[in-house]
């Protein structure tokens, strides 16, 4: 079967969104409230561990016992579905301005892969409205119509790392998972995209070089630009091109399937 997809994932892939994105996004909606609640960058790397923002401020409400949450379960579940809309607001506020960079390679690989003519989708937990301010400010205004599919947050009723957000990429597009290929930063999303029967390869960010990637077909530190090659972690040598992970590289892997 030959590749037909490259499905990436967003935070942390796409750009390094969560230490000064999310994370100030949720703290900004904490004050909001009034609510003396502030996660350090130490504290969110924890958090990260659950995806999706609602279910990470839960999370924290029962491992964490802040004071300020309602404690009648329909009363706390309206108060962090507003808290959320409110950090959803901060964050794609944030996106248009300080902005932030994509990561190295991310813009250099998704045009190779245009004018490849393989397809392009996202597979992502976070919510709709983030993704549409980070491409359309960090990439280009036009960058969601690159996009075939964008698979994002509520949109299926689990979450990474679950695979449901890969299998309803596949089942819009009517791909199957040995046609495509993924591109994920962490251990939730690879186990998601495994979880479908999907290679994988991985962009580590500092929040996710010490989570396990066993199962990515390689591992890298990003996927590089000329003068700016990455540090391969894991999986079979991969002699770059100009520095760089390319559409060459990336048929290579999914040919060989290491
Ligand atoms: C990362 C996530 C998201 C974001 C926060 O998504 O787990 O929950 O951290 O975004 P991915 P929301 O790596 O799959 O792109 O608050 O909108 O959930
Ligand atoms: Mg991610």
């Amino acid at each position: 079967m030959s590749l037909k997809a490259l499905i990436f994932d967003v935070d942390g892939t796409l750009a390094d969104t969560e230490r000064d994105g999310h994370r100030e996004a949720f703290n900004e909606s904490f004050r909001n409230a009034g609510l003396d609640w502030h996660w350090s960058v130490e504290v969110y790397g924890d958090l990260l561990k659950v995806t999706g923002g609602k279910e990470r401020i839960r999370h924290f409400i029962d491992n964490y016992q802040p004071e300020g949450a309602p404690t009648d379960p329909e009363e706390q579940d309206a108060f962090i579905r507003k808290l959320h809309q409110d950090k959803t607001k901060a964050y794609v506020n944030r996106m248009a301005d300080p902005g932030i960079a994509p990561r190295p390679g991310v813009s250099r690989l998704i045009q190779e892969a245009r004018s490849d003519g393989i397809r392009l989708a996202i597979a992502t937990t976070t919510t709709p409205e983030n993704v549409t301010s980070l491409l359309t400010h960090a990439f280009d205004k036009e960058a969601e119509t690159w996009f075939e599919v964008i698979g994002a947050g509520d949109i299926v009723p689990a979450k990474k790392p679950a695979g449901d957000i890969y299998q309803y990429v596949l089942d819009e597009m009517d791909l199957k998972a040995d046609e495509v290929m993924a591109v994920e930063d962490s251990y939730n999303g690879l186990q998601s995209a495994l979880a479908t029967g999907i290679k994988t390869i991985i962009t580590i960010n500092g929040y996710t070089q010490v989570e396990d990637f066993e199962g990515a077909l390689v591992v890298f530190e990003h996927l590089g630009e000329p003068g700016f090659p990455p540090a391969q972690i894991s999986g079979p040598k991969i002699t770059l091109n100009h520095d760089s992970v390319t559409m060459q590289q990336i048929h290579q892997l999914f040919d060989s399937g290491v």
